[in-house]
């Protein structure tokens, strides 16, 4: 039977199991639209700006692991969703963004919202399509799910030119894809496995580093059984935070710009790296002649491009996180590094994070082990970017892969409240906490009415300093203080809250957050807390830019460490 255009976008959209997308609409998308009541199995959630469809599908899709799904109009509408595509892109989350465009005649003739958006997406789309006729839409449409979620993830991009969502095709789900050129590697090669499991049997100080590739693969369950069977401790990167229990043992928190000490000074230490679906980013090697100096390095990740980027590795893995460890963990003896598992819980004694009850004042690390302890570590929390998105990597021990969603490749501020929009329609059973920034907040704050009008309950903490803190801290610390373009205004966050009718709170004294936080919660639907935190707190341990991680400056004059073990 022959269908339209339109029909075919929402039966193959369907046919992959999508049940919300989020989108804007717009004048070439009118026909797609006009359709969508016609499948109510696709919950549509209107957003405020095309950007918090893109972050809002990157939130469901980090906190699912399913694809995410945004829609924007052309010209402007498009261009807006590029922030967006850009943070899935490096951040390897799965998306199909599709563009409404103008109709097939139009297109090269400078029309009306007419952009090549294509073109600009192109280095930021794992692949991308101009659907050419409504015929081709099923295939494309298979293709684009499959390239999303496949292999390394990421976001690809359909564009859909408004004549194509009218014209007439027989439609039927294609049930393969043919792609000869698309190869997912799986198994690691043999010789490599051994050779990493001969390396991994003989090390003394040996050191896993688990990045965003375990929690893509889902092979915490494997990363577990690999470090207790051969007794390693294990770091992450800001990414990898959920793919190993922050609790457990043999974890030992986040490296990098902003990790523990100990975690550092055991990449300085270790004699046998392994790193897991991770790709030695700038903000976890430091400066790389520093990195690692006394290690061979073991590296598993999917993407060959990865492989030798940025640092050597002795042992290149290529292949899915989960076949390779589950391949070692049949190689990998039992272990024990009781000296070495000394030294690090030594270097955690010597080198803690901060105090959080170091201050009669509201200390943001405060907020954050209170966000803790209030959901015994069971929420999903997702940030902005900057300090407090530092805070709640450092302070928040979250257990569970797809529990801490944050923007890591590209660092985007207005990431959090529409990411955690995303995340909350995901997961309505879980609660979810947007731990964000004042000046985070201001990029996206309007994603407040979704919120509202979609009945979204995302528990909002706005760690309020007044400054455009992270960039203050690099001022402070680098620049003699000279605080130029980082102190910012912000509106009355409650009152605002209250205007779009979520209630709020304003807490200024360190007796009132825990109080706060449990009304938020208690609270059906979105609510908004307004933290009105030490202004000028800086984020400790801190590896200088340009500097060797070993090299980390810490928290001056603070002593006791609450780092709950
Ligand atoms: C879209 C965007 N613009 C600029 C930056 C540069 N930047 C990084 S952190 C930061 C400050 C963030 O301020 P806020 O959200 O208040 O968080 P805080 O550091 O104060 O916790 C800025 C401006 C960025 N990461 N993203
Ligand atoms: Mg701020």
């Amino acid at each position: 039977m022959k269908k339209t255009g339109a029909q075919i976008i929402c039966e193959s959209m369907i046919a992959e199991g999508v049940g919300v997308m989020f989108g804007f609409p717009g004048g070439v998308l009118l026909p797609f639209y006009d359709t969508l009541p016609q499948y109510p199995q696709i919950r549509h959630i209107l957003v405020r700006h095309e950007q918090g469809a893109a972050h809002a599908a990157d939130g469901y899709a980090r906190a699912t692991g399913k694809v995410g799904v945004c829609m924007a109009t052309s010209g402007p509408g498009a261009t807006n969703l590029v922030t967006g595509i850009a943070n899935a892109y490096l951040d390897s989350v799965p998306m199909v963004a599709m563009t409404g465009q103008v109709a097939r005649s139009f297109i090269g003739k400078d029309a009306f919202q007419e952009i090549d958006i294509t073109g600009i997406t192109l280095p930021i789309t794992k692949h991308s399509y101009i659907a050419k006729d409504a015929g081709s839409l099923a295939g494309i449409i298979k293709e684009a799910f499959y390239l999303a979620r496949t292999g390394r993830p990421g976001p690809v991009l359909i564009d859909l030119p408004k004549d194509v969502q009218t014209e007439q095709a027989d439609y039927t789900y294609p049930e393969k894809v043919e792609l000869p050129g698309y190869k997912v590697p799986t198994r690691g090669h043999p010789t490599q496995l051994k050779n990493a499991a001969k390396l991994i049997n003989e090390a003394k100080r040996p050191l896993i580093i688990a990045g965003r590739g375990v929690i893509i693969s889902r092979a915490s369950d494997e990363l577990k059984q690999l470090a207790e069977t051969g007794q390693i401790p294990i770091i992450t990167t800001l990414l990898g935070i959920g793919s190993f229990p922050e609790n457990h043992v043999l974890s030992y928190g986040m490296a990098g710009m902003h990790g523990t000490g100990c975690a550092n000074k055991a990449i300085d230490s270790t004699d046998l790296l392994i790193a897991v679906g991770m790709r030695f980013d700038d903000r976890v090697t430091g400066k790389i002649a520093g990195f690692a100096p006394n290690a061979k390095i073991i590296h598993v990740d999917l993407d060959p491009a990865e492989i030798g980027k940025n640092v050597g590795v002795n042992v290149p893995i290529v292949g899915d996180v989960k076949a390779v460890l589950q391949a070692l963990n049949k190689m990998v003896e039992t272990g024990e590094h009781i000296d070495w598992i000394k030294q690090l819980d030594e270097w955690l004694k010597q080198h803690p994070l901060g105090d959080v009850n170091d201050s009669a004042g509201l200390l943001p690390q405060y907020i954050i082990h209170q966000l803790y302890e209030a959901t015994k570590g069971d929420a999903i929390t997702v940030t902005g970017v900057g300090q407090h998105q530092m805070w709640a990597a450092q302070y928040y021990l979250h257990k569970e892969p797809g529990s801490f969603i944050t923007s890591g490749g590209l660092g985007t501020m207005g990431f959090g409240l529409p990411a955690a929009m995303g995340a909350k329609v995901g997961c309505p059973d879980k609660t979810v906490w947007c731990i964000d920034g004042d000046g985070s907040l201001q990029m996206t704050i309007q994603e407040l009415a979704t919120l509202v009008q979609d009945n979204i309950a995302v528990k909002i903490a706005v760690l309020n300093n007044g400054y455009l803190g992270m960039v203050r801290q690099w001022q402070d610390l680098f620049y003699e203080k000279r605080y130029v373009a980082t102190p910012i205004s912000c509106p009355d966050f409650v009152k605002v809250a209250e205007a779009y009718r979520i209630p709020g709170l304003r807490v200024t004294r360190r007796e009132d957050v825990t109080g706060a936080i449990e009304q938020a919660m208690a609270y059906d639907g979105p609510f908004l807390i307004d933290f009105m935190v030490e202004p000028e707190e800086n984020v400790f341990p801190m590896v200088p830019p340009g500097a060797s991680n070993i090299e980390f400056i810490e928290q001056p004059k603070k002593e006791v460490s609450t780092w709950p073990r």
